[in-house]
């Protein structure tokens, strides 16, 4: 029997090990997703303010002058008594003016479609943004002309058609909006019915020592034009369960509550495109895009709801009970809403089935773009296939090893000095060749292009950009500079139309020289993404086309990039070819453009079990066309990990295997 003696030495072997363990899990979770380079609800005084609040603890609107104009309802929303009641005394930015009216509009459209806008009236200081050119431009011609106003005799509500079975009702004072059954009265969907409901109207300053800055991580917002936020409850009645607004990572496919009873800390779902490095695996974070449509199911009915606005949004699921402990509603999920800025204009779709509510919605925002055959199949990705010689040999590694692919892409490597559009003269000498090769087995290529565009005097895109004042301008009024892969570097104003036709252009045949019509696009770090400033993204005061502030159209940027692109690609097929563009940002409407993924996973378990609900939220908001890179983009798949992904990503709609530039090769028959 060996002696305690002879046994040390592994047991201290043993001990040792455990520490380096240890050290290695603290530095693997260091080096991962850093939550304090983001900003949290707390550090958020909009997000802070809203969750701080009690039902009907704020002095409450009603509805004044309800009346039909033109099709629609209209009302003008006031304080239900006079001011100067209770108000919280410990928020700063509630000691306001008397509000002005603020002006209501309710609407129909067929198939079971309430609008509800909101916003102030004319004089207000400035106008606030109304996000352009995501809802389909013929919506305004589908509206339904109301003929009828129908009022109890009190007068304290107004009611509406809205669909066969279903009629809507805008209950006065203290306002609320209620979709209904009409037959029961049950309710489907209620705005307001907690008394959330604030909107902060524009205003001028109080004196000149009021602070209107906000301080992130040594960066300051200048916040020019003050609070602007809005807040409101939003009700499903019938609800068991609530699905939608990505983009978070999640184990879960319904959305887990996020306050109230049984819940113990968590931070509201964020909406707010972000490059977030090694984000994790099950969090409400918010990640590269942003679709502000939650839908819910119960055993009676689905229903969903859509608020269009591209600010900063966060939302939380409210737990039974978050309300009235004593009393947790059955079958009800309540849910508060929060944005930095914008206006209401928000849609009710009464389902009841829940295709019914993916067809209200995408009769709004559009159905996905028909992709290309070639588009549906395997795309074999890596940052970075080296030269033209990597290429031809993974080209020629699938046939020897008969696995079929239909598509190689090129990442970042690929340019002269990260200029996009332009090839790496050593390493890709021959782009038209090269595509031709791939070409004559029916195959396809893909190149990345980025939205910033390096500063260099000799880069053509940045002389136009520059000379014609499309770039969007930071706070001072400059050309916004920031850094990214080209080092310091602008940003396209794509919210300006003319930008957009002027990037478009930049995918000619004549313009994209070495591109041939088999290469198709991919659009990375278009949240925007910008290494230099806290959160890695644009400030949001700096300034985009018509005067609007970046927290303003934040979410939406990246859709316009991703819009032109795909225009881009539709006019150099003279229309004739359909557009193939991969997006890592996105917002509501993005399907009509194309592809998404959700950007930077990593090789582990968990993260490929994380892939099944985020793609199956964005499938339920719009989004069908969507995938996850196979394999985890960041660390090396042990083969077990690698064979199941393939297993799960031929079922994925969008079907890629990508990796980050430090892992080890890992083409499909490397692993034996
Ligand atoms: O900061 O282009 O999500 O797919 O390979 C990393 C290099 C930039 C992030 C993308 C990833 C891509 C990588 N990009």
């Amino acid at each position: 029997m060996p002696s305690l003696a002879d046994r040390s030495p592994p047991i201290l072997l043993l001990l040792l090990l455990l520490l380096l363990l240890l050290l290695l899990l603290f530095f693997s979770a260091a080096s991962a997703w850093k939550k304090d380079e983001f900003r949290n609800c707390e550090q958020t005084p909009f997000c802070k303010r809203a969750r701080g609040r009690k039902p009907h603890s704020i002095p409450s609107l009603s509805a004044a002058d309800v009346s039909l104009s033109d099709g629609a309802v209209s009302a003008r929303l006031l304080p239900s008594q006079p001011l100067r009641q209770a108000t919280a005394g410990d928020d700063p930015e509630s000691d306001r003016d008397p509000p002005r009216p603020l002006l209501l509009r309710l609407s129909v459209y067929p198939g079971g479609v309430l609008r509800l806008q909101i916003d102030e009236d004319p004089s207000a200081p400035r106008r606030r943004f109304q996000v352009p050119d995501v809802l389909l431009p013929d919506l305004d011609n589908r509206r339904l002309w109301l003929p009828r106003l129908s009022s109890p005799a009190a007068g304290s509500s107004s009611s509406f058609y809205l669909a066969d079975g279903f009629e809507a009702v805008l209950i006065h004072d203290p306002f609320e909006i209620q979709v209904r059954w009409k037959g029961s009265g049950e309710p489907v969907l209620s705005l307001n019915s907690h008394g959330l409901f604030d909107f902060e109207q524009l205003r001028a300053k109080k004196n000149d020592d009021e602070d209107w800055e906000e301080r992130f991580r040594g960066h300051t917002d200048t916040r020019p034009h003050g609070p602007q936020s809005i807040s409101f409850d939003v009700s499903f009645h019938s609800a068991d369960f609530v699905y939608g607004i990505p983009e978070h990572a999640s184990s879960s496919l319904s959305l887990r509550p996020t306050s109230g009873p049984g819940v113990e800390h968590s931070e509201p779902y964020r909406l707010f495109n972000l490059d977030v490095f090694e984000y994790v695996a099950d969090s409400p974070f918010g990640l590269y895009g942003a679709i502000p449509f939650m839908l819910s199911h119960g055993a009676g009915s689905s229903s969903g709801f859509f608020w269009l606005n591209a600010a900063e949004m966060q939302i939380d699921v409210l737990a039974p009970g978050w309300d009235d402990p004593a009393a947790p509603a059955k079958g009800r999920i309540d849910t508060l809403w929060m944005s930095e800025a914008g206006v209401v204009d928000a849609f009710f779709f009464v389902g009841p089935e829940p295709k019914d509510v993916l067809r209200q919605y995408t009769g709004i925002t559009g159905t996905p773009a028909m992709p290309q055959e070639f588009a549906v199949a395997y795309h074999q990705c890596r940052w970075n296939y080296r030269d033209e010689q990597d290429v031809a040999a993974v080209d020629a590694g699938f046939d020897e090893h008969d696995i079929p692919y239909d598509v190689l892409w090129l990442d970042i490597e690929h340019t002269d000095g990260k200029r996009y559009f332009t090839w790496d003269r050593v390493l890709f000498p021959n782009p038209k060749e090269m595509q031709e090769k791939l070409a004559a087995k029916g195959r396809h290529m893909v190149t990345i292009v980025d939205p910033h565009i390096k500063r260099d005097d000799s880069f053509y895109i940045h002389k136009e950009a520059t000379e014609r004042g499309y770039y969007v301008k930071d706070a001072t009024g400059k050309d916004f500079d920031g850094w990214c892969w080209a080092g310091s570097s602008s940003y396209g104003d794509v919210l300006n139309p003319k930008v957009r036709e002027w990037w478009a252009e930049k995918f000619s045949f004549q313009n994209y020289v070495g591109s041939t019509p088999t290469l198709y696009i991919w659009n990375d770090m278009n949240e925007p993404s910008v290494f230099n400033i806290p959160e890695i993204t644009m400030p949001r005061d700096a300034i985009h086309y018509g005067d609007v502030e970046h927290r303003e159209l934040h979410n939406a940027y990246g859709y316009y990039f991703h819009m032109a692109t795909s225009n881009g690609l539709l006019k150099r097929g003279n229309g004739k070819d359909r557009p193939f563009v991969l997006s890592r940002a996105f917002f509501a409407g993005s399907q009509r453009y194309g592809t998404v993924w959700t950007g930077d996973n990593s090789a582990n378990w968990d993260q490929l079990r994380a892939s099944v609900p985020m793609i199956l939220t964005l499938g339920l908001t719009g989004l069908s066309f969507s995938g996850a890179d196979v394999g985890g983009f960041f660390g090396n798949p042990e083969p077990e990990l690698l064979v199941r992904w393939y297993q799960l990503g031929a079922y994925y709609p969008f079907f890629r295997a990508h990796a980050h530039q430090d892992t080890k090769r890992r083409e499909p028959w490397l692993f034996g």
